[in-house]
């Protein structure tokens, strides 16, 4: 009977592939979440104290919510558009809170990839990377990578352990949700290490007056059937009130369903929640988006 991979075996295994390379491109999900943003800081600090490789960050679409913004300033992440970068470039290129091939993700997925960490089911796309780790159990990204600098030794700096938090927090909806002891445990640690008045700052960032007038067309616009919520938002200038949205709608009395749609740029933008543990509401938003003959997008 073969041992349960410890930690330490993992952070092994994974520091063979990393060992000799300078630079590495961490690329995370198009419209990267506080969870997805604090796994590329955990894995830069980890690659850098370890390796001393120089890490970027790349993503593909705009960041736009207020307080992933706010979290992204506070690191310090200069973070780059995908589609700039020459690839080639990069001694090692790794995959956080996202796999190739996920619609969330505007990446090729031919291009073989160095490192892939993620808490998403996993994707045939992935199996090629040369070191995975994707443990769909996992509440968080960040939580994953918190073993990672745990097993390392390495102290993890305030900015970083806020993020983390946060990232925990945010994916597993203060813990309540689709969470495990390992998040529990991941959270308790980075908890004192964590700057509470920054956190504090960042979940509430100050929104633009912009942001107000967006999601009073998406109350005005909600219609209750039984127990589903939808709102369409019409024609939008950016698509973050979608998602923003259906989270908020989702908190109507008795309702288990929210789905909110928008038109941006010729792009049907929809987000779809539930509070149904058996939903797969992923599974049902790509159904529903089916063959694209036009132009379509999955915010999912
Ligand atoms: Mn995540």
């Amino acid at each position: 009977m073969t041992r349960a991979m410890t930690p330490e075996d993992r952070l092994e295994r994974m520091s063979a592939i990393l060992v000799g390379a300078r630079s590495m491109l961490i690329i995370v999900q198009n419209t990267p979440d506080p969870d997805a943003i604090a796994a590329a800081a955990a894995l830069r600090e980890l690659a850098n104290e370890r390796h001393e490789i120089a890490c970027s960050v790349a993503h593909s679409g705009a960041v736009l919510r207020a307080e992933n913004v706010a979290l992204i300033r506070h690191l310090g992440l200069n973070t780059r558009a995908l589609s700039e970068l020459d690839l080639e470039r990069f001694d090692r290129l790794a995959m956080v809170d996202a796999q190739p091939g996920a619609g969330n993700v505007t990446f090729d997925p031919t291009v073989r990839l160095d490192v892939v960490i993620d808490h998403h089911p996993i994707r045939r796309e992935t199996r090629s990377a040369r070191f995975t780790d994707v443990r769909s159990r996992y509440g968080a990204t960040s939580t994953i990578l918190y073993e990672y600098l745990k097993a390392a030794k390495i102290e993890v700096p305030t900015p970083v352990a806020t993020a983390m938090v946060y990232g925990i927090r945010s994916d597993t909806q203060d813990l309540g949700r689709e969470s495990t002891k390992a998040d529990l445990e991941a959270f308790l640690d980075l908890y004192p290490l964590a700057n509470a008045r920054t956190l504090g700052r960042i979940v509430r960032a100050p929104l633009p007056r912009s942001y107000f007038s967006k999601l009073r067309i998406a109350l005005d616009q909600a219609k209750v059937f039984g127990t589903r919520v939808v709102s369409f938002l019409g024609p939008l200038d950016s698509p973050e009130m979608v998602a923003e949205a259906a989270d908020f709608l989702l908190r109507t009395e008795n309702v288990e369903w929210s789905m909110c749609l928008a038109v941006v740029d010729d792009w049907l933008h929809l987000s779809l929640r539930t509070i149904s543990r058996e939903g797969h509401a992923g599974h049902v938003a790509r159904n529903l988006g089916g063959r694209p003959r036009r132009k379509r997008s999955c915010a999912v």
